[in-house]
């Protein structure tokens, strides 16, 4: 019933022109916290993070909605220099999604004590340099959000702050913890002050348009890149090849592609065990996104070099 009257409200309000609705970039240098964020301003995990760089590799969008406004939130990969044709791909869905979206939000960490002298823009990471420059460019509106405050003390906010009100026009600048979750209602008042008027373009209990296919290889992606050193997370890519929705029990069964055998060997591991590591907790991810009982087998199979072969990353979905 509650559900009806929700649904009557929101189309008189569309009528009537009342609703908000945009979307909103997350955009920065890898690492920052732009999925940590997504995932806190939507209240659910869709998008995966880790401690290593470069996790994102897809444009991901998380979906918010609160009486007449929904925010859509774009996750994107780390924006850094880079010669390998993945990384050439995945930064572009970042550069790409920060031209078409209403606003922008600059994820940025504080400044390095180091470097707060520095009176031209070399106080700013090189890479953080490079997006400034696409954001005054080709953005149409740009938030600067100062994230990870929980890492410094108080002083050194503000003064982080003052440094950043210095750079450009920008509309905002607000200091958060997506971590912490500090600070995140006083960002989410900010941001609906810059959403259009404009009917919803989701159903109000979407939060994101990822598939639960692709949820679940991502899950099984985070944790290769929870368990594995150096190189290997960023050489592997996971491939959903079954999901059978049976109530009592799905059942997935995924292909971990590696670019040498060597790779294949360590993620195996002894008598198997780091495999079994990785499905058993990337299962229990899986099950609590679904609510159900998941059955999820794990095979690897080596892809040569599918991180630099154009033909490979279109198989796999790099486009
Ligand atoms: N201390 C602290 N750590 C944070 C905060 N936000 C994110 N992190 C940590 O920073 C690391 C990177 O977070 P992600 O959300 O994966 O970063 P990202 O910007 O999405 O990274 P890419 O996808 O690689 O571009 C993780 O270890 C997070 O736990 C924060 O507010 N404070
Ligand atoms: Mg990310």
């Amino acid at each position: 019933m509650k559900k009806n009257k929700d649904n009557f409200q929101q189309t008189k309000d569309q009528k009537e022109n009342k609703q908000n609705c945009g979307f909103i970039g997350l955009i920065g240098r890898p690492n920052v916290g732009k999925s940590t964020l997504l995932n806190q301003l939507v209240g659910q995990k869709i998008s995966i993070t880790a401690h290593k760089a470069q996790t994102t590799r897809n444009r991901i969008l998380g979906i918010r909605t609160e009486l007449n406004t929904q925010i859509v939130f774009v996750d994107t990969p780390g924006i850094h220099r880079t010669e390998k044709l993945l990384n050439r791909k995945i930064v572009a869905y970042a550069t790409e999604t920060l031209r078409n979206t209403d606003l922008n939000l600059w994820i940025v960490e504080p400044l390095p004590e180091s470097s707060l002298h520095k009176k031209d823009l070399s106080f700013l990471h090189i890479e953080d340099q490079g997006i400034l420059k696409l954001l005054l460019e080709k953005a149409k509106r740009t938030v600067i959000v100062l994230n990870k405050i929980d890492t410094i003390p108080q002083g050194q906010i503000l003064v982080c702050i003052e440094k950043l009100a210095g750079i450009a026009d920008f509309a905002e600048i607000v200091p958060i913890s997506a971590l912490k979750s500090t600070n995140l209602e006083h960002l989410l008042e900010t941001l609906k002050k810059y959403l259009p008027v404009h009917p919803f373009y989701f159903e109000t209990h979407q939060v994101t348009d990822a598939s639960e296919r692709f949820l679940s290889s991502e899950f099984v992606r985070e944790e290769l890149f929870l368990r594995l050193k150096q190189e290997i997370p960023y050489s592997v890519a996971v491939i959903v090849e079954q999901f059978e929705d049976d109530p009592k029990c799905i059942k997935i069964a995924c292909t971990i592609c590696v670019e040498r055998e060597s790779q294949k060997g360590i993620i195996i591991g002894k008598k198997g065990e780091m495999l079994k590591k990785i499905g058993t907790a990337a299962r229990k991810k899986i099950e609590r996104l679904l609510g159900n009982k998941v059955h999820l087998a794990l095979h690897v199979k080596v892809l040569k070099q599918w991180s630099n072969n154009a033909h490979h990353l279109r198989s796999l979905g790099f486009n």
